[in-house]
């Protein structure tokens, strides 16, 4: 990492998948690319982005898209990307670990180098977004990962309703908070429409532990045959990038494919989180509950 004044360029691209897997890689390599013109060196790509969001149904036959973590040729086709760009990418992918299964990133740096794994801690399961059935809660913890540009926690999707999860990130040194999503309508309730929820709930993350924040979603209307006739939803895309008082400096709308890069003085605003205090004044030894359920001690 370069000294005073690191100036970071971040991007989060969203667009809306097919279900065919060589067409969304093929469109996440174009964005990436556009990414990198603006002058992107981290860009994010949305959750899951190889298929459709699969998890509106419980089929047996959608286990056979997970894929084994090494090997994986998405993951190798974004690292070939990453050393060419020098961009770091975080690559989302649907995770076949012998006989267990997770909702994976792939942490890859500016040189193509895999920096390790983050496996979805909080795994949701409701009506269209049935994902305890395909996955099983993630093992890795929480994590902050060293890239040539800046120490990055990259969280997926359920996670961002979780500011544990975000200031977990924040401790180990994560100096720009990452999350790759599928949202959209709930087809349980067409009244239903969480996305202003969604960015304010991950604009507090930002400003509570003074760091940028990148989320990426989908766009499109995706409808699967499940094992009671179909489900449709559509994505609501409204990518974002906050800065690190929690404002939104950049936002896409809920039908385009989109590009969004902003710009951060990583050392400038590290000098504002010290001065603000509030990684000081914490209180870990009253913080106990946190680690219960039901709130008792
Ligand atoms: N990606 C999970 C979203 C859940 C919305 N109910």
């Amino acid at each position: 990492m370069a000294g005073a004044g690191r100036k970071v360029a971040v991007a989060a691209v969203q667009f809306a998948c097919t279900d065919v897997e060589a067409e969304n890689v093929a469109t996440a390599e174009r964005l990436i690319r556009e990414a990198h013109k603006k002058g992107a060196k981290i860009v994010l790509i949305q959750e899951l982005f190889e298929g459709h969001y699969f998890c509106q149904a419980q089929r047996l036959d959608f286990f056979q898209r997970a894929k084994p973590y090494k090997g994986n040729s998405t993951i190798i086709r974004m690292q070939q990307l990453s050393k060419e760009l020098e961009v770091v990418i975080p690559v989302s992918f649907f995770e076949e670990a012998n006989n267990a299964h997770y909702n994976s990133v792939a942490i890859i740096d500016a040189d193509g180098t895999d920096l390790g794994l983050y496996r979805k801690s909080h795994i949701p399961d409701g009506p269209g977004y049935q994902e305890k059935f395909y996955f099983n809660p993630g093992d890795t913890g929480f994590k902050a990962f060293k890239t040539k540009y800046a120490t990055i926690g990259v969280g997926i999707c359920w996670d961002q309703w979780f500011p544990e999860c975000a200031r977990a990130m924040a401790l180990q040194g994560a100096e720009i908070l990452f999350y790759p999503t599928a949202i959209g309508s709930e087809p349980q309730d067409g009244n239903l429409d969480s996305r202003e929820h969604w960015k304010r709930v991950m604009q507090g993350h930002a400003g509570a532990n003074l760091v940028p924040l990148v989320a990426s979603n989908r766009i499109g209307r995706e409808t699967v045959e499940t094992e009671h006739g179909k489900s449709t939803i559509t994505f609501y895309g409204n990518s974002f990038i906050a800065g690190p008082t929690g404002e939104i400096v950049k936002l896409a709308n809920d039908k385009d494919e989109e590009v969004l890069v902003s710009e951060f003085d990583l050392d400038e605003i590290k000098a504002t989180r010290h001065g603000w205090g509030i990684f000081r004044d914490r209180r870990p030894e009253l913080y106990k509950v946190l680690l219960t359920l039901d709130g008792e001690k």
